[in-house]
């Protein structure tokens, strides 16, 4: 087993990054192991981030190991085991003297971004490294570095484990029961307005969702509609993305990767689609997964779909699709 592991987080600088990175050396997301991190922002802002060193040492973290902070992301990706890829160009910024408002922009301009990080990873990490994408548009960002990466042995994941939590959060109110008794939370699909939490293979207490909530009304006018918009509503109310749930959350996935599943549970995350589901191939689909005790990450290949979450997984499936074709250049 490793005793130390070497971690890059990408937009280091960052809301998110700011509430993560402290907690990647606090002993509790990779235990007993020391963690060396490499922090990698654009050359605009990573002398910032000597300001965010200071604070880590000045924490004196238990588990910290060599900090070493940068704008090349060549060298930080050397003999890495997990990148934490948050950086990201925002819709709204003037890049480029141009405003980014469409998603295609979006799309093109952060896709780029991964083509880069993609190649410096296959090449350089380590080949059993785990990829976790925040940044987005995550799903096709993921597409992008995985295909740059040409690099089989590693695993590339985009984040839907915050929309996870948030469902989890909604039906524990709903059901009047502890989060922790909630269980099997799968996001299918993309991260996005489309995504589809399931709530007929959630578990609580026990009972499978279907048998504990019959409610279609609540489900398709509260249910969907809160956990697939949460992340508007955290914006319109604090005028910024969620940061600190995003940043629990790309913890909760790499703990939930490094130890092994419980037995009858799953996790959430999307990876590359492989015929199960009849999902379309080619695409990072969110999906159940589990980790078996030697460590391997593998789809959970058991879910019953109804027709109901068939069809709402379709929306989601085609509009990944539909964001490949946008960014098609650049999976050359
Ligand atoms: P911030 O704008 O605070 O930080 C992003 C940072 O990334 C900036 O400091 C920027 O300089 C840096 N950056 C940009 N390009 C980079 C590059 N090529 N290499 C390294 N760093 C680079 O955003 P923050 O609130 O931290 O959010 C980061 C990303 O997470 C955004 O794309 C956001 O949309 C996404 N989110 C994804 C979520 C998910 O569940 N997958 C949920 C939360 C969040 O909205």
């Amino acid at each position: 087993m490793k005793d130390k592991i070497k971690v890059v987080v990408t937009g280091a600088a960052g809301q998110i990054s700011y509430s993560l990175i402290p907690r990647l050396v606090d002993g509790n997301t990779f235990g007993d192991k020391i963690v060396d991190l490499e922090l990698v922002e654009i050359p605009q802002v990573v002398d910032k981030l000597e300001g965010l060193v200071m604070e880590l040492e000045d924490s004196n973290f238990p588990k910290m190991g060599n900090v070493n902070y940068t704008s090349n992301f060549e060298e930080a990706a050397k003999d890495a085991d997990w990148f934490l890829l948050v950086g990201s160009i925002p819709r709204g910024i003037v890049f480029n003297g141009k405003k980014i408002e469409e998603r295609a922009d979006l799309l093109q301009i952060n896709g780029g971004i991964f083509v880069g990080q993609g190649e410096a990873i296959g090449k350089y990490g380590k080949p059993d490294a785990k990829i976790l994408v925040v940044g987005n548009p995550a799903n096709t960002n993921a597409l992008i570095g995985k295909h740059a990466a040409k690099n089989e042995s590693q695993l590339w994941m985009a984040m839907t484990m915050l929309d996870s939590s948030r469902a989890r959060s909604v039906l524990s109110k709903k059901l009047d029961t502890g989060i922790a008794k909630i269980s099997k939370m799968i996001i299918w699909g993309n991260h996005s307005p489309t995504m589809y939490p399931d709530f007929e293979n959630v578990i609580s207490n026990g009972t499978p969702g279907k048998d504990l909530i019959n409610d279609m009304n609540w489900i398709n006018n509260e249910f969907l509609p809160i956990v697939q918009q949460r992340g508007k509503a955290v914006i319109d109310s604090r005028g910024a993305s969620s940061a600190t749930s995003a940043a629990k959350a790309a913890l909760d996935t790499v703990v939930a990767c490094e130890n092994p599943t419980q037995s009858g549970d799953c996790f959430s995350a999307a990876v590359m689609t492989d015929g199960s589901y009849d999902l379309p191939d080619g695409i990072i689909c969110g999906m159940p997964l589990m980790t078996t005790p030697d460590g391997k990450v593998e789809i959970v290949r058991d879910i019953t779909l109804s027709d109901f979450a068939k069809e709402k997984i379709k929306i989601s499936t085609d509009e990944l699709i539909e964001e490949r074709t946008a960014v098609e250049d650049l999976l050359k």
